[in-house]
């Protein structure tokens, strides 16, 4: 990103991810589905473009998601879902196109779900991991935003899962 602005947030900038299925299996439950996709394909879940912020406590980073439509055994699409490791850094989500769901889970497993489609806001308070689903048949695109100095920690959802929604 050159200036100050960005146009459309729909349109590529800044750091580009790419998330295919391989690098998600352990993360979906149905170990065979996985099996079987790979052997065929390894399809893209979600893309990111990310604004590249100097990683400092004054900036912010903010980051559009582009999570495709599609099922693994009987669970949608979803983003790996990750904590903060500053247990203090919020994050906000903003829906910008298609319809999804926003999980949101504390370390004690408390867990809330939110509708996401475009102009709906999501705040994820300090110390709530978040995980985006698309239950849709369309591309969800939202925004993310949060300061620039967050790590994230995607071990603990690895390792002790996020509540499963199977739709
Ligand atoms: C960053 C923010 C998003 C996600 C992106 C992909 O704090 O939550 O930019 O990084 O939606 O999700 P994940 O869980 O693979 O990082
Ligand atoms: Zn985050």
């Amino acid at each position: 990103m050159r200036s100050n602005m960005i146009n459309d947030l729909r349109k590529p900038y800044g750091k580009h991810l790419v998330r295919r299925l391989s690098g998600l299996k352990d993360y979906f439950a149905d170990a065979q589905a996985v099996r079987r996709i790979l052997s065929k394909s390894d399809p893209i879940i979600y893309e990111v473009y990310e604004y590249d912020a100097p990683k400092k406590e004054e900036h912010l980073t903010f980051a559009t998601t582009i999570l495709y439509p599609g099922k693994i055994g009987r669970q949608s699409y979803f983003t790996k879902g990750h904590f903060h490791y500053r247990p203090d850094a919020a994050e906000v989500i903003v829906g910008i196109a298609g319809a999804g769901l926003v999980l949101l889970q504390d370390r004690h497993k408390r867990f809330e779900t939110h509708p996401l489609k475009p102009q709906a806001l999501i705040y994820s308070r300090p110390g709530r991991a978040h995980r985006v689903v698309n239950n849709s048949k369309r591309k969800l695109v939202f925004l993310s935003v949060c300061r620039a100095d967050v790590r994230h920690d995607y071990e603990t959802i690895l390792k002790k899962g996020f509540k499963h929604i199977n739709q």
